[in-house]
């Protein structure tokens, strides 16, 4: 936890290292004003650059956004090919402010699957942020929780089986290393979920590394999401933080 002179609010705060998004309600957003689905999306991938540039400033040191879930593929081959060209337009747009603000980009997922175009675009994003020391942005991106957990439950049989560890060898802290947020070493687990739009479920998201994490369920939809409602949410984790800290 770092103390961070926070500019929405009078009071210092508390900003946890580790912050989690699950950014939903686009598509309600965009119903809402009788447009169609995809300009939620699109409204919802601008609002990712204000939201990672104000916890950048607030000093998060990794922001978690649900993107993709390995479940969206069933979604309308139309939809999914325009959620695909989003991380495209995302670097597109985005990549000078992201070198600005010395931001570390990550994707965490199972990557191998997507289309080239879209993994090309990632994997550069990766590469070009590389030695940037801000804070990680960690897009879940084809990611699902059980299927993360089963791959490192797979990963450490083949491991059981040619004799690299045995079988008592397997702890809290072996198996956390075979997850997909690995790289993000000691702050692989949030401090804090958000979920926008009022649902109030995990939705396969970072089933492990959720174990301990205080979560906020904001009514605002994504794409209205502001700077403001982020601190707010920090509010009410800290106000959380301190009463059971008080025990
Ligand atoms: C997506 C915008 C945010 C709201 C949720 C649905 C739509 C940014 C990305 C992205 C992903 C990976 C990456 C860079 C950017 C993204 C999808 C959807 C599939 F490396 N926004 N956004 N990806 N939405």
């Amino acid at each position: 936890m770092t103390e961070t002179k926070n500019s929405n609010l009078s009071s210092d705060l508390r900003v946890p290292e580790h912050i989690a998004i699950i950014m939903d309600g686009n598509g309600r957003w965009a119903k809402r004003s009788g447009q169609p689905r995809i300009a939620g999306h699109k409204e919802g991938m601008n609002n990712v650059k204000r939201i990672a540039t104000s916890a950048s400033h607030m000093g998060v040191k990794v922001l978690s956004l649900y993107a993709f879930s390995t479940e969206n593929w069933s979604r309308p081959s139309k939809e999914v090919n325009f959620l695909m060209r989003l991380p495209v337009d995302f670097f597109g747009t985005f990549m000078p402010d992201l070198i600005k603000e010395n931001i570390k980009v990550l994707v965490t997922g199972f990557t191998e699957h997507l289309p080239d175009k879209t993994k090309k675009v990632v994997f550069k994003a990766m590469d070009d942020t590389k030695d940037n020391t801000g804070m990680v942005l960690n897009f879940a991106f084809n990611y699902g929780g059980r299927a993360e957990i089963v791959n490192a439950a797979k990963n450490l049989a083949k491991q059981a089986v040619d004799g690299s560890i045995s079988p008592d060898d397997i702890d809290d802290k072996l198996f956390a290393d075979q997850l997909l947020t690995s790289p993000l070493g000691s702050l692989a687990d949030p401090d804090l979920l958000i979920r926008t739009s009022g649902e109030e479920r995990i939705s396969n998201f970072l089933l492990w590394q959720l174990a301990y994490s205080e979560m906020v369920f904001d009514k605002t939809y994504w794409p209205d999401f502001t700077a403001d409602n982020l601190a707010e949410d920090i509010k009410i984790y800290n106000d959380r933080d301190r009463r059971f800290g008080a025990i």
